[in-house]
Parts: C-alpha cells; sequence; structure tokens
C-alpha cells in the first residue's frame, strides 16, 4: 500500500492522467477526485453533465484542479477533457466500474463510470487524497450480503473521501458497524450525528465531530502518521433548504424497496434503481437534493485539499 507520503511513481500506461492533473500533482499543487459512477448511473441526462461540470467547477474555483475519473476505451482517466465528460454523460450502456471491474474494463477497451472504490483505487495510484462524491454504497437492506466494495476501499486506501452519508436506501447501522470494524474513521463535519444523504439527520451518533476544513486536513494527518492506512470518511450533511425530511421520505424508500424485491432487482443494478423510483416519488425532490448536495461536498473537498496541499508543502502530511 503506497503510504500517502509517497510521491507517486510513474504510472502504467492503462492509467492517463491527463495534463493539468498530471501538473497539478507535480507541483504539490491543490488536487481532489470525482467519481462518474454519479454521471454513467447516478443521475438522469442531462443533468449529469450538467452536475460534472458544475462540480469541476466548483474545485476551480477554489483553485483545485478537479480529477473526474472514469474509465474510456480502456484507459483509466484520471482527469477528463470537457468533451470525454459529455461522451461518457451521454453513453448508451457504460458499465458501472467497481475496483473488480477494473482489469476487465481495460481488457475490453470498454467505457464506464467508476465508483467510490473504483475512483479511490485509480485516484490514490495517481497520489490524490481528497475525494469528493455524494452518497458512498454500503450494506443493503434485505440483501445481507449486498455489502457494496465501497466500504473495502475506505478501509484500504488512504483518502479524505467527503460525502453526504450513505444514502437511506441501505442499512445504515450495519453500514456504520462495518466501517467500524474496518478502522475507518467517521467524522461529522459540524454535525454530531451521521446525515442521510437526502436528509440532515439519521438519529445515528457519530464518535468524532469536526467544525473546520483546517480541522479536517489535521486529524487526517494524525490519522495516517501513525501509519494507518484507512481512508478518513467526512459526512456533509446536505443544506437545510434542500433537505427532505425523513417522515416524507420513509414510506417512500420502503414503497422502493419492497417494488425492488418484488422485480427481483439486485446486484449493481439496485442503487440505480432505488434512486430513480425514489426521484419519481418525491416528484424531482430527491434530484435537486442530490444535485446540491453534491457541490456542498465538493466544495468542502476543495477547503480540504487546499489545506492539505499547504501542509504537504510544509512537509507535515
Ligand atoms: N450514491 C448516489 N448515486 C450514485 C452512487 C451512490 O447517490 O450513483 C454510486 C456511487 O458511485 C457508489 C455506488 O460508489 O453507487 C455504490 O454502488 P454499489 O452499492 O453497487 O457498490
Ligand atoms: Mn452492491
Amino acid at each position: 500500500m503506497q503510504s500517502p507520503r509517497q510521491a507517486p511513481g510513474p504510472l502504467p500506461p492503462p492509467f492517463l492522467a491527463s495534463p493539468d492533473v498530471a501538473r497539478a500533482l507535480r507541483l504539490g499543487l491543490p488536487v481532489a477526485a470525482l467519481e462518474s459512477t454519479v454521471i454513467t448511473h447516478g443521475l438522469p441526462h442531462p443533468q449529469n453533465l450538467q452536475l460534472a461540470r458544475d462540480m469541476e467547477a466548483v474545485l476551480r474555483k477554489y483553485g483545485v484542479t478537479p480529477a473526474t475519473i472514469a474509465v474510456l476505451d480502456g484507459k483509466i482517466r484520471i482527469g477528463l477533457l470537457d468533451e470525454e465528460l459529455a461522451r461518457l454523460a451521454r453513453a448508451r450502456s457504460p458499465l458501472k466500474v467497481s475496483q473488480r471491474d477494473l482489469a476487465a474494463a481495460v481488457l475490453k477497451n470498454a467505457s464506464g463510470g467508476t465508483t467510490v472504490a473504483g475512483t479511490m483505487f485509480a485516484a490514490s495510484r495517481a497520489g490524490i487524497r481528497v475525494f469528493a462524491t455524494g452518497g458512498i454504497g454500503g450494506v443493503h437492506k434485505e440483501h445481507p450480503f449486498d455489502v457494496s466494495a465501497d466500504l473495502r476501499g475506505l478501509a484500504e486506501i488512504p483518502m479524505v473521501v467527503v460525502c453526504a452519508g450513505a444514502k437511506a436506501i441501505l442499512d445504515l447501522p450495519a453500514t456504520l458497524e462495518v466501517l467500524e470494524t474496518n478502522g475507518v474513521p467517521v467524522v461529522g463535519y459540524q454535525t454530531d450525528e451521521l446525515p442521510g444523504f437526502y436528509t440532515r439527520e439519521t438519529g445515528l451518533r457519530l464518535g468524532l465531530r469536526l467544525d473546520s476544513a483546517e480541522d479536517i486536513a489535521a486529524f487526517a494527518q494524525a490519522h495516517w502518521s501513525l501509519g494507518m492506512s484507512s481512508a478518513v470518511l467526512v459526512a456533509n450533511p446536505i443544506p437545510p433548504s434542500y433537505a427532505l425530511q425523513r417522515s416524507e421520505l420513509d414510506p417512500i424508500l420502503a414503497r422502493a424497496s419492497r417494488e425492488a424485491a418484488a422485480r427481483h432487482v439486485g446486484g449493481q443494478a439496485l442503487t440505480p434503481f432505488l434512486l430513480q423510483r425514489i426521484n419519481e416519488l418525491t416528484h424531482g425532490g430527491s434530484l435537486r437534493a442530490n444535485l446540491e448536495l453534491l457541490l456542498n461536498n465538493a466544495r468542502l473537498a476543495a477547503r480540504i485539499a487546499s489545506v492539505m496541499a499547504v501542509k504537504h508543502r510544509q512537509r507535515e502530511i
């Protein structure tokens, strides 16, 4: 496992960093990774392309180089050109590429969106240590063996991952237990409880609350300087004006899950199915919430990446 202190070595050919990203990494300038399953499977067209562009723009506004990660024609790309983002957002049947799927996608010259686990793996190989996503995968309800590979990625890859919690469609107490088993600290950003993606609260307490990007960077530094190689998961609640209420959402989640079970939707198809059904049942409210929480996570990741880049230059991290 590459330690967070090591400078990244040259990447083998299936990996390809964009000139912008390669330059920023070489100069020690702040870089943050973005995933692409949210583009290929998480959001409808054309909102997916707009969101991908908006997230990159948020990072740039803070002086952070965006590294959207995806597989294009068998290359594991770290940083995409705008026309490549557009191509990915329009792709007909893109793959959903988790860590286990990367080699197959390379061999088949395929294209697809990388999940949190797939993105973390590629970002870490390039030497990136901050990543903004929407929600991580976790332990699915009613499918006790459907545990997202995202949890393994978080266990093994040293990176600050900013999310809005795990989606409420998951078994959240079980998801927190697996994170604990794997030694992944979960930091509430300005909150004492795990946010629920569309909602600001879940009633599940977190042991650790930090209120600034500086404190999060200092915590990550302390975690890794002990020799840990796990991620630091930052849970950033959705802004209040876009949050859905639990009382309104709970029956909708239950209904979407029942429908998935009745239609035998499972495995990789489950998350996209549930997201789409929830959007229909909230009359678009969940989509608006999803877009806002993603941008909010990009803002926090940008601030953390900036602080970490300064620390890195001062050889503190
Ligand atoms: N959360 C969302 N939209 C998404 C995902 C999560 O709101 O598209 C994606 C992420 O890329 C995450 C993946 O890594 O779903 C988890 O899928 P699975 O449960 O199959 O591991
Ligand atoms: Mn799964």
